[in-house]
């Protein structure tokens, strides 16, 4: 089958008032007619990103399915893009056709003349955007779509895959190795931890990947825990991507949350005034973050580790040189129970002696949770 390439831009679209439809030249007999005019044609959004991404850096399609690409060209860096999509496995070829289009690169779009690129749009200014609208070919197989604008199109590129099983993200040899990172934060690496402005806490985050499969929301604003979800991390993908106002997304809702406003840390006695906190820093281990901070005078270590075996996370505090009783304020809720590796508890207050606040570790267990 031959698919004839296409040159659209969403201007000229909406001026036309009309889309560019891209059909085999010699249609086989089996064929099914286009999709009639009422039926709803999926639509697919790209978008051309700083760093030379496009995003998604894959995405699925049926073999023979009709459908719409927007391309949006979202690069703050001042980079012109194109999109082509090509048959599988002819990028390299491609991108060598090209560049050796030299100076008539421009005229052309960077467009080589090739049988081997199904559609394309022209080359894209920032903000610029294009409409395609192709049916994916009826062989399946692994598509490639890459930016052929020169020096570009050995990372800038992504897999149409038709009809093929995606392999996990961080496997995919399809894609750009980059791809999984701007995905997920960290790339699947636990323990991690991701400074970022999260949902429900503030700008002074830290989002930590226990190793294993929890994580928590650490605020270190307030210098405490403020959530914990199980799952997958967070994707900041279009938080990177975008000027920061775009929050992470969290993938699974999270199971525990803390109580608003109340900082969990009090000195001397159970009903003193919460002392003000602020944060020192953290350091990275091989754990994960242990994180520092002074509560009023007090300097505490914490760092939040999986629940060995057990459905939950442990937090584990340090507090060195407690003058008096301290006492942590963590009240069971309708899914999650605490308990502690010392100390004595007393309504949802756990009390520990200055040698027990020296090391203590808290675990909250949730029957929301898997161990
Ligand atoms: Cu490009």
């Amino acid at each position: 089958m031959r698919f004839l390439p296409v040159l659209v831009s969403l201007a000229t679209l909406a001026s036309a008032g009309l889309t560019a439809q891209v059909a085999p030249a010699a249609a086989p007999e089996t064929a099914k007619p286009a999709a009639p005019a009422t039926q709803k044609i999926r639509t697919v959004k790209l978008k051309m990103r700083d760093g030379l991404r496009f995003e998604p850096p894959r995405f699925e399609a049926k073999p023979g399915e009709a459908l719409v690409i927007e391309i949006e060209n979202g690069d703050t860096t001042d980079l012109t893009h194109n999109f082509v999509l090509l048959r599988p496995g002819t990028r390299e070829t491609v991108i060598t056709s090209a560049l050796a289009l030299a100076e008539k690169g421009p005229a052309q779009e960077f467009i080589p003349a090739s049988s081997d690129i199904l559609v394309h749009s022209q080359v894209l200014a920032p903000d610029g955007a294009a409409k395609i609208t192709l049916t994916v070919p009826g062989e399946p197989g692994i598509y490639p779509y890459v930016c052929t604008f020169p020096g570009h199109g050995m990372i800038m590129y992504g897999a149409l895959y038709a009809g093929v099983t995606l392999p996990p993200l961080d496997k995919d040899p399809n894609i750009p190795p980059t791809a999984a990172q701007t995905t997920v934060a960290g790339a699947g690496k636990r323990p991690f931890a991701q400074r970022i402005f999260m949902p429900e806490a503030g700008p002074a985050a830290i989002a930590v990947a226990l190793a294993g499969s929890q994580n928590v929301c650490w605020d270190a604003g307030q210098c405490r825990l403020r959530y914990a979800w199980q799952g997958g991390f967070i994707d900041a993908s279009a938080n990177w991507a975008g000027n920061g106002l775009v929050l992470p997304v969290v993938p699974t809702k999270p199971w525990w949350r803390a109580p608003k406003d109340d900082f969990p840390l009090r000195f001397g006695s159970a009903d003193a005034a919460a002392p003000t906190p602020k944060f020192l820093g953290y350091a990275a281990t091989p754990s994960g973050p242990i994180f520092r901070y002074r509560a009023g005078e007090t300097e505490v270590f914490e760092q939040v580790i999986p629940a060995a075996g057990r459905p939950g996370i442990a937090v584990r505090l340090q507090i060195p040189r407690a003058k008096g009783p301290v006492f942590y304020r963590a009240a069971n809720d309708e899914n999650s129970k605490w308990s502690s590796s010392v100390g004595t508890w007393n309504g949802g207050v756990l009390t520990l002696t200055p040698a027990q606040a020296a090391d203590v570790t808290l675990t909250l267990t949730s029957a929301l949770c898997t161990p």
